[in-house]
């Protein structure tokens, strides 16, 4: 297991994407996640494990590039690969529920384009039960208000990744808050945290998906 983890962390910090993808040159011909990921969940690797490899392989890239050793195009290639891994862990993350139990709207706040970790944390919420409304990325308050005007009741998750996007998180957890004060607010993102979440007026600061599924359960109206 180990040595698929490696694998995988492999892929996603050179961002080597598929077999087919030229890049990077030293990978040409080689497996990539995309494969290595198929085959794995296909000889019994847990989903949890794949993602561990793709947490590694973004830590790695990530450090590369503050100390400048990868450059945007890396990310961007490495993001590639950590989606190429998702999408074969989608079905496994699959509830089978039926019914409903709520209704989740999550987006990336304004100015900012990371939507790995918020497309991971939508999964595994649908995977929980609940019906996922997703905004994308760069999302401006307006756009949440609007949401919340058309799925009454529902959860709002916001997810930021940059320090000079928390700014715009926090004023769209307070607009959120003025407009419908009742409704449950959600913050998560690497550089978010529970003194923040205290400061904004959030319900709710999760590091993870998991966290945020339970949250969601145990605050169902
Ligand atoms: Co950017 N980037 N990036 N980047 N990028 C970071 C975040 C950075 C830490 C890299 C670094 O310097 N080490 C740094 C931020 C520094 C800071 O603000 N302190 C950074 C920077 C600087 C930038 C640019 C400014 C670079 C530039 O242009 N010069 C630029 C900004 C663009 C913008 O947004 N306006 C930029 C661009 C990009 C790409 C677009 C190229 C690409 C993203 C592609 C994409 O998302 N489709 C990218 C990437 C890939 C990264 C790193 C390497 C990986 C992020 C990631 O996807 N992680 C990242 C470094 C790192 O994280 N090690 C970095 C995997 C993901 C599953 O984790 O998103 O943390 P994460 O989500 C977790 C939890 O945080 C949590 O659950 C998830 C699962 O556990 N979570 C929630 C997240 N949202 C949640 C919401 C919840 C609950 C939990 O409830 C609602």
């Amino acid at each position: 297991m180990q040595e698929i983890i490696e694998k995988i962390a492999t892929c996603v910090e050179k961002g080597k994407i598929s077999r087919t993808c030229p890049f990077p040159p030293e990978m040409a011909g080689q497996d990539g996640a995309d494969e290595i990921a198929a085959e794995a969940l296909k000889g019994g690797i847990t989903p949890d494990a794949l993602l561990e490899g793709c947490m590694l392989g973004m830590e790695r890239i990530g450090k590369d590039f503050e100390e400048e050793r990868a450059y945007v195009p890396n990310l961007v290639m490495a993001a590639e690969a950590m989606t190429a891994v998702m999408k074969h862990l989608k079905p496994f993350l699959e509830s089978g529920e039926v019914k409903q139990k709520g209704t989740f709207v999550i987006g990336t706040v304004a100015g900012d384009l990371h939507d790995i970790g918020k497309n991971l944390v939508s999964m595994i919420i649908e995977g929980g039960g609940y019906k996922v409304v997703d905004l994308g990325v760069d999302v401006a308050t307006e756009k949440f208000l609007d949401a919340l005007k058309e799925h009454p009741g529902c959860f709002i998750g916001l997810s930021a990744l940059l320090t000079t996007t928390m700014e715009n998180m926090g004023d769209s957890v307070k607009a959120i808050k003025t407009a419908s004060p009742e409704t449950r607010v959600l913050i998560g993102g690497a550089p978010v945290s529970e003194s923040f979440r205290d400061r904004v007026g959030a319900d709710f600061y999760s590091p993870n998906a998991q966290h945020a599924v339970k949250f969601l359960n145990e605050h169902l109206p």
